[in-house]
């Protein structure tokens, strides 16, 4: 069982502690990092002993966060989890399930938070973990250095893919703007964070683009990418995460479906869908599942059978979509 606890609170004991390791999850995300680094730098500005910890290393696009990681050069005294989830989340590597064994504080706005610390300050309301962390910091009395607002900006725009989730709200937009005040470079932040790919990942997409097709009057988009197209673009795989969402951007698509070979051969599915439509029904009659607007399955079989299969589906949910109107 977890103690829940308000801001002031987990500021108030985080200014009591000292020694402290800060907790990542694993696959590390701008809001995962940026809250790490962030309370990283805060504590440090208040006299402590403190450095980050995850499974994976840092994203080299995140170099600027400029945190200490974890050398085992002083022995954690307490242990907070920024964005994490689930003990599971942490890791395996890095020494991390030694080092996580005992969770003291976590800060987190997944509504699945397990409750898994001593003391949880959750918001499920946040956009991202960083608009916690700004208030914890702020309840910490420690003003925003230019670090720190580059730091859980990074976050804020990375979990709200730079302001545009319906996840965004009111005051997602008043923490950045404070965080702008304090010195947050936006301008090259985003480019960094949304306007900057691989060489790898444009022909990939390229190659993906020379396989959009249209379905059902038009009202489903659909790219592909073999195995072998894959490969030949050397592209990083975790690089084409949002390939997924080019198909829904044409005018008139309702549904846009993202195919990419996996190397055993099986085809995973990515469906994302306009307002009014499931695409987790979709997902769902193919043994798969997600959200509401964005979902996914895998199946075995060749182009044509995944093809011919999830199309079947989509067309169902669309014309189930239209009855509902
Ligand atoms: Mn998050």
């Amino acid at each position: 069982m977890t103690e829940e606890l308000t801001v002031e609170q987990m500021a108030a004991r985080l200014k009591e502690a000292d020694d402290i390791l800060i907790l990542c999850h694993k696959n590390p995300d701008g809001d995962t990092m940026g809250c790490g680094a962030a309370l990283y730098h805060a504590l440090c500005s208040l006299g402590k002993t403190a450095a980050v910890l995850c499974s994976d290393p840092v994203p080299p696009n995140f170099g600027y966060m400029d945190m200490k990681l974890y050398d085992g050069s002083f022995q954690p005294a307490t242990v907070v989890a920024a964005d994490v989830a689930s003990l599971q989340l942490f890791g395996e590597k890095n020494h991390v399930p030694e080092l996580a064994h005992h969770v003291d504080f976590c800060i987190d706005h997944h509504a699945g938070n397990g409750g898994y610390a001593d003391y949880t300050l959750l918001d499920e309301t946040a956009a991202a973990t960083a608009e916690l962390m700004a208030q914890v910091i702020e309840a910490m009395q420690v003003p925003f250095s230019p670090v720190i607002a580059d730091c859980l900006y990074t976050a804020l725009a990375t979990d709200t893919g730079c302001f545009k989730f319906s996840s965004t709200t009111a005051r997602t937009h008043t923490t950045a703007a404070k965080l702008i005040e304090a010195g947050a470079r936006i301008g090259q932040l985003n480019k960094i964070l949304f306007d900057t790919v691989p060489r790898e990942r444009m022909d990939a997409e390229r190659m993906a683009l020379d396989h959009l097709e249209y379905y059902l009057d038009g009202r489903c988009a659909l790219i592909y990418l073999t195995r072998e197209e894959i490969a030949e673009s050397k592209v990083d795989p975790a690089d084409l995460e949002d390939l997924t969402g080019l198909p829904l951007r044409v005018a008139g698509v309702q549904i846009g479906i993202t195919l990419r070979q996996q190397p055993s051969g099986s085809y995973r599915i990515s469906i994302r869908t306009a307002e009014g439509v499931d695409a987790c029904a979709i997902a769902r009659c193919l043994g798969g599942g997600g959200h509401n607007r964005a979902a996914g399955c895998e199946l075995e079989g060749n182009l044509e059978n995944t093809k011919n299969a999830i199309l079947a589906e989509a067309e169902k949910e669309l014309s189930r979509s239209l009855e509902g109107q």
